[in-house]
């Protein structure tokens, strides 16, 4: 049983419940994928829920996010209404991209999500230069950019890190990085794929403070979070924090037998299961009890349930919409490119 006092009831209660909703949209996207109602990749969050939920309680609603492909949970505790990030994962027109951006693009401005990205490492630079771009309009919002260990073997990583830490000494780069170690990259482990797996550590040969959390405790990346964001909205300049975690999913839908890793292994992992965690430190803080807890898992099978008959119930984008939303329209340029049928 955790020894540690709730720090912030409203956050442990309110982050318990989104990290159950988090779980079921998963668990039942991946039966849908199973049954063929989603089709092209599906990248499931499980076992990772207290990093993005954390981390996000402890930002304002006009602060940026970005992510990788593993992103649906990002969206929903952004806020995107669960029946829209459902329909896009059917790829329906209702969906939050209109259905053409799948499981792995989900964006939403009007809630400063800005995806979901396919390309390990390729949102990296536009975080960063977002960041740079919500200060140099002297906002105070920050950019808070999500990725993996894998991201950080990318070109992309050591550019965008090298850009955040010089811009960051003006005060010009307010990023929060979040490197979600989940252990493995695809179907390889840290250590076999990183000279260096002390992979705070590779953040000082960018003059950018960082430190590490346990990523399966909610509260415990909330607080870090807390300060970080603060401390990064006050300065300007960039910070990182490697929550150490574990994906209890498979990599994606199509990686069925694991051969990376012992089945001995995911049950040590899921002993720290962030959802137990949460919920038995509820209990012993006398905020939870049976029903609550039947109650808050109701709920979210509800809301899991409805976005599915949403989704299911929804028309695929008509042909028509091919090349719309693809290309934008420059100010005073030209118009995007016309679809093929408009001659
Ligand atoms: C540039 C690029 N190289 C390779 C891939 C193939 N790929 C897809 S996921 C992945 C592993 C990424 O691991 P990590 O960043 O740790 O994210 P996780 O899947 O663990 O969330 C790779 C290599 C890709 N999508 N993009
Ligand atoms: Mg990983």
């Amino acid at each position: 049983m955790p020894e540690r006092l709730v720090v912030n009831t409203a956050v442990l209660l309110d982050g318990y419940r989104k990290m159950v909703l988090v779980r079921r949209f998963e668990e039942h996207a991946e039966r849908s994928f199973r049954r063929g109602k989603i089709g092209g990749y599906l990248h499931l969050y499980t076992g990772q829920e207290a990093v993005a939920t954390g981390v996000l309680a402890a930002a304002r609603e006009d602060d940026v996010v970005f992510t990788g492909y593993r992103d649906h949970a990002h969206a929903l505790l952004r806020g995107t209404d669960p029946n829209k990030v459902m329909a896009e994962l059917y790829g329906k027109r209702t969906g939050v991209c209109r259905g053409k951006g799948g499981s792995m693009h989900l964006i939403d401005v009007a809630r400063a999500f800005y995806g979901g990205y396919g390309i390990v490492g390729g949102h990296l630079p536009l975080a960063v230069g977002a960041a740079y771009a919500l200060r140099a309009h002297g906002t105070d919002r920050v950019c808070l950019c999500f990725l993996g260990d894998g991201a950080m073997n990318t070109g992309a990583f050591h550019e965008a890190a090298n850009l955040a830490g010089l811009w960051g000494r003006e005060g010009l780069c307010p990023v929060v990085f979040i490197v979600e170690n989940n252990q493995y990259g695809m179907g390889t482990s840290v250590p076999r794929a990183s000279a260096n797996p002390d992979l705070a550590s590779r953040f000082d040969a960018y003059a950018i403070p960082r430190e590490r959390c346990d990523g399966m405790d909610l509260e415990v990346v909330y607080e870090a979070a807390r300060r970080i964001v603060a401390e990064v909205r006050r300065g300007g300049r960039p910070h990182a924090v490697e929550a150490v975690t574990y994906r209890f999913a498979a990599h994606g839908a199509a990686d069925l037998f694991q051969p990376y890793r012992t089945k001995d292994e995911i049950e040590t992992w899921r002993k720290r299961d962030p959802i137990l965690l949460a919920e038995q430190r509820l209990r012993a803080a006398g905020l939870l009890d049976d029903a609550q807890a039947a109650e808050i898992a109701a709920w979210a099978d509800r809301t899991v349930a409805d976005a599915a008959a949403f989704a299911d119930s929804s028309p695929p984008p008509p042909p028509e919409d091919l090349l719309t939303d693809v290309y934008g329209t420059p100010a005073g340029g030209e118009a995007a490119p016309r679809a093929p049928s408009e001659g």
